[in-house]
């Protein structure tokens, strides 16, 4: 029995922030030790967290975003101060452009000597950096309130707009003691983090009618759709309309490609020629053209400045943000399918199905380019170009449809997306909003670590990879299912500039000839393979599918196959052809 001369039992800032997390289900970290967190990581692991340390901070907070989307609960990111702060906030800023829940946690020093900027180790004031950067930022001063600020971070990393969230704990905390009662009483297990947002009654009937009017109508569906995880509802609103519906890169598998009404392989035909599109989590940013100009048909187009948008959408905020927004729905997209499909359902057999006309015109476009897709994939040049690589992925991908494909780069990552299909929900996890290089590796391990144990393959740009390409050796120390392979055209969107001034540096596009990124995973134990033929990349690729032992495969690209930035040369400044590429500017 306790008595008043007994010391309380007493629990640390330390014990308390890796309780907060574990009490709210958070059980993984993603992270690099150092001072002040060094013992953070090492008491997590004790008390029987997954603790995965990575070789750059950059890499651990892309699996702690990426573990966020496809969970629905924040990943971790656990980092030291200034320079570990630094590295993981490109990630941070990278996961609240892409609406994923993170935490980034890190260390920070003295806030007396921050403050009066005395020069402590890794001083920074970091909230003050992370605040523009993220949807929330905190910092915990008392260790009686790391419960709050936990909660605090959890809530507003997964609420609403799902982002990133800052938390920013000074190492004093850590040493802070108190009693152990009271600590436990301190924390908070969140009730509800996520609460549902059930869209306007109203608001959902305008979409409805708009919807029925609409003589040629279509569905675009976004990464917000893929990461409600309401795939039977947005499955079955598709089909009981029989509206044809286009999935954004991070959308696909939501319903299979292969899907009937899939317009995918039509795109440039339904964007100009629908007269209402649905969005559902999907905003009009550049990846859509912003909603007008020459992709949706363009002045002079017959249905130009007629068409008629419907956005579902959490954010209050994204209508009208491109184009005018005819019939928003806001709120949690489960819950606006669900009522979108009430509506739908009510109307019974009266729903009218989209025009014959509309879906001929899509399907007859639709078999034209799938039938010259399928004469480019069926050609077996030397060496492989993209197209004969990525026919070998197709198939793999199909007959292994719970796998995680994993993609980045240039004419790697557009390839990728347009040859290979994906059939479930939240497989396919690539470069997002920003098209940002460096994702690779960490989403890998994420992937390994937070999905559902099916083994993952992350198709890389050699460029693409070397961005986060040290951590092949996290992926051999935690020994992870994960394939990566290497469409190796030696360079940054193919291999053959030339420095036209004659001199010794090479091009600034240009890598090493021929490198062999395959002795790399073999450094770490891992397996490596050097491919040249599909054959070769086949057999590879199967193997590891098998045996779920970390591989990585170097196949040899065509280094003339790539074209500049992929598919996105018209955003260069100066347009980027192949022509004008080596001109001096003047
Ligand atoms: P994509 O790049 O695939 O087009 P975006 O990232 O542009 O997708 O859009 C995702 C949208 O989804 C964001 O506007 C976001 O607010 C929304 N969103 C995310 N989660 C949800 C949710 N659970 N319910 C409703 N909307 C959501
Ligand atoms: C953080 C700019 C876009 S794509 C790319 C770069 C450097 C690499 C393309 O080469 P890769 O692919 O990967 O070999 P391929 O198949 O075309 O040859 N820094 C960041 N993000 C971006 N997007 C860039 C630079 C870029
Ligand atoms: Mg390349």
């Amino acid at each position: 029995m306790t008595t008043d001369t007994q010391p309380q039992e007493q629990i640390d800032g330390f014990n308390l922030v890796i309780n907060a997390l574990k009490l709210n289900g958070l059980d993984t970290i993603f992270g690099l030790p150092g001072i002040p967190i060094t013992d953070l990581t090492r008491k997590a692991q004790a008390a029987g967290m997954r603790v995965i340390s990575f070789r750059h901070e950059q890499n651990a907070g892309n699996a702690a975003a990426i573990a966020g989307f496809m969970t629905q609960k924040p990943g971790i990111c656990l980092t030291v101060s200034a320079p570990g702060f630094l590295n993981g906030l490109n990630a941070l800023t990278n996961a609240t452009t892409n609406c994923f829940p993170m935490i980034l946690i890190s260390g920070s020093s003295e806030r007396e000597i921050v403050d009066l900027q005395q020069g402590d180790y890794e001083e920074m004031d970091q909230l003050a950096i992370a605040k523009p950067l993220c949807k929330a930022a905190f910092r915990v001063l008392h260790a009686e309130d790391i419960g709050i600020g936990v909660a605090r971070a959890i809530r507003a990393a997964v609420s609403g707009r799902p982002g990133g969230v800052y938390l920013d704990l000074p190492a004093k905390l850590f040493a802070q003691t108190m009693d152990a009662a009271a600590g436990r009483n301190s924390l908070i297990k969140v009730v509800d983090p996520a609460p549902r947002q059930i869209p306007a009654p109203d608001a959902v009937n305008r979409a409805i009618e708009l919807l029925k009017g609409a003589k040629r109508p279509l569905i675009v569906l976004g990464k917000g759709a893929a990461y409600a995880q309401a795939d039977a509802d947005i499955r079955a609103l598709v089909e009981k309309t029989g509206i044809p519906y286009l999935p954004m890169s991070m959308a696909k598998g939501l319903l299979p490609d292969t899907h009937p009404q899939s317009a995918a392989a039509a795109r440039s035909y339904v964007l100009p020629e629908a007269d209402v599109v649905m969005l559902i989590g999907a905003r009009l940013n550049w990846l859509l053209s912003h909603g007008k100009g020459k992709t949706w048909g363009g002045k002079g187009h017959k249905a130009w400045g007629s068409q008629k948008f419907v956005q579902i959408d959490i954010s209050p905020q994204e209508a009208d943000s491109n184009v005018r927004i005819d019939a928003p729905v806001v709120g949690d997209i489960g819950s606006c399918v669900s009522a979108m499909l009430g509506g739908i359902n009510a109307a019974g057999g009266n729903w009218p199905k989209p025009s014959a006309d509309w879906l001929g015109a899509i399907s007859e476009r639709k078999d034209k380019n799938i039938a010259k897709m399928g004469e480019t994939l069926a050609k077996n040049p030397t060496p492989m170009n993209f197209h004969s690589a990525l026919n070998v992925m197709r198939d793999i991908i199909k007959t292994n449809p719970d796998a995680y494909l994993v993609n980045e780069g240039a004419n790697a990552l557009d390839f990728t997306r347009s040859i290979v299909d994906m059939y479930k929900p939240r497989k396919r996890l690539d470069v997002g909003t920003w098209g940002v290089m460096g994702i690779g590796m960490g989403f890998a391990v994420a992937a390994a670590v937070a999905g559902d144990g099916s083994p993952v393959i992350a198709v890389e740009g050699d460029s693409a990879f070397g961005f986060s390409g040290m951590e092949v050796e996290t992926i051999c120390r935690y020994n992870l299912p994960v394939c990566v392979v290497i469409m190796n055209n030696n360079g940054v969107y193919r291999g053959t500039d030339v420095n036209p001034t004659g001199g010794p540096d090479v091009a600034p596009t240009v890598f090493v000839k021929n490198a062999r990124y395959d002795k790399l995973m073999e450094a770490f134990g891992g397996v490596g393979v050097h491919a040249t033929t599909p054959t070769e990349l086949r057999k590879a690729v199967e193997e590891a599918v098998r045996t779920r032992k970390p591989t990585l495969i170097n196949a040899v690209i065509d280094e003339t196959a790539g074209t500049e930035s992929g598919r996105i040369t018209s955003l260069n400044p100066t347009s980027g052809t192949a022509s004008n590429r080596n001109k001096p500017i003047s």
